[in-house]
């Protein structure tokens, strides 16, 4: 049996069930100041995001984590999803967890070690672990090469496609396709097309990495991408609000 689903999961299928697609928010801590991540948020609350994910490849733990999450959720009522590195991106306080495995790494510790070093935390926190296959494909940037990720080559989506039906298989109900933060574009979408075909309705898809125009996540959702993820694209903007506004008129109203 899988594990149940909780509150935070049940809220993005009843927002994807209403408005078609989905935005989520990354906030890496790494990057300012636990206030200037609550006013972010705030902002990006303000521009119709549906969560924020905190997490980062270098140095998104200790008190600089547990500060960021505080700040973000006294600035909003948004819910926060975890997106850890490794079993040091875990903290109270957040509402939930993508407790992902990175399918595509050589290291057994991102595929399952950081993970089982990481579940009695999650359980002692009351944090709502959902159960993600996080694929990284070219160019992967940093969060490859920390994961030792073994990158899917950007013309060959079929891997990508068995990796995700293993995840699926295995009973994660989301698959994160990562172009990796920052990319120079973001996953090709015969990717998001062939994946979507594959896993279903039922598994939410998630794409992320390189996002950085309305028009680019409107062709990434009428591909078949259920949850549209902005990282840098966000922390760069001068207006955020407005930024995150344009991301979910063009994704929304579609369902
Ligand atoms: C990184 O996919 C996310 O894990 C976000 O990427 O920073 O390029 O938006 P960007």
């Amino acid at each position: 049996m899988n594990i149940e689903m909780g509150p935070v999961e049940e809220r993005l299928r009843r927002t994807l069930e209403t408005s078609g697609a989905a935005h989520l928010t990354l906030i890496d801590p790494d990057s300012q100041s636990p206030e200037a991540a609550g006013i972010m948020a705030l902002a990006a609350a303000k521009g119709g995001t549906d969560g924020i994910m905190v997490g980062g490849s270098v140095g998104a733990s200790g008190s600089v984590l547990q500060d960021t999450v505080r700040a973000i959720k006294s600035a909003t009522n948004l819910p926060v999803i975890l997106f850890p590195s490794s079993s040091a991106g875990l903290t109270p306080g957040a509402d939930a967890v993508f407790f992902m495995s990175l399918l595509n790494s050589r290291s057994t510790s991102y595929l399952i070690e950081n993970q089982a070093l990481g579940a009695p935390l999650v359980l002692r926190y009351g944090i709502e672990p959902i159960p993600m296959a996080y694929v990284i494909v070219e160019p992967g940037g940093t969060v490859a090469w920390v994961g030792d990720a073994k990158c899917i080559p950007r013309a060959k989506p079929e891997i990508a496609v068995a990796y995700s039906l293993a995840g699926k298989f295995l009973g994660m109900r989301l698959v994160y396709l990562e172009a990796g933060s920052g990319a120079g574009s973001p996953v090709p979408l015969p990717f998001v097309a062939a994946v979507k075909r594959a896993v279903g309705k039922d598994t939410l898809l998630l794409v992320g990495g390189g996002i950085r125009k309305g028009e680019a996540a409107a062709e990434l959702v009428r591909a078949g991408a259920d949850i549209i993820v902005t990282g840098t694209a966000v922390e760069q903007s001068s207006d955020v609000s407005s930024f995150v506004s344009e991301i979910n008129s063009s994704i929304k109203g579609r369902a």
